[in-house]
């Protein structure tokens, strides 16, 4: 069974939007599991080490805003390529060119209001999770889904 994580967060617009549940029930079906989940207003300081490679660009004050705007929904998955699937699921960033069926070809149209965040590599994965949880956070159960996943 694959240990891979990725940090996944519901931006404030899906948040306000009412999207939490249709979201995190494309995780759950695909057969991810749950290890870490909280609702939370996200302060500059971590937005800044969150988008680091960012600071320089030109949208990043409006990027920084929207995050700052409402509550977040921070989650953390886990199996078998889910830095790659999660990425997937999600869409490509500008939700005009991601597929139906993705989560911003299903519910975005705006790069700017585009609803959802997800890790791009393991390594970048690994870091996020670092960033907005505490390792206490991260929790470890046995998930009946698995027995049928794999
Ligand atoms: P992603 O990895 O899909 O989150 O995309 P990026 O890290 O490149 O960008 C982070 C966020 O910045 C995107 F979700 C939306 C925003 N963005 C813009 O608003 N304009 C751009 O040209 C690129 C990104």
């Amino acid at each position: 069974m694959s240990t891979e994580r990725t940090f996944i967060a519901i931006k404030p617009d899906g948040v306000q939007r009412g999207l939490i549940g249709p979201i995190l029930t494309r995780f759950e079906q695909r057969g991810f599991k749950l290890v870490a989940l909280k609702l939370t207003w996200a302060n500059e300081g971590l937005l800044r080490q969150h988008y680091e490679d960012l600071q320089e660009k030109p949208f990043f004050p409006s990027l920084l805003s929207y995050m700052l705007s409402g509550p977040v929904l921070a989650t953390v998955w886990e199996g078998k390529d889910v830095v790659k699937q999660g990425r997937v699921i999600l869409g490509a960033t500008n939700p005009l060119a991601s597929a139906p069926g993705t989560i911003r070809g299903d519910f975005a149209i705006d790069m700017g209001r585009n609803v959802i965040h997800g890790s791009d590599s393991v390594e970048t994965a690994n870091r996020e999770i670092g960033l907005w949880f505490k390792n206490e956070e991260l929790v470890d159960y046995k998930s009946a889904l698995n027995a049928w996943i794999y």
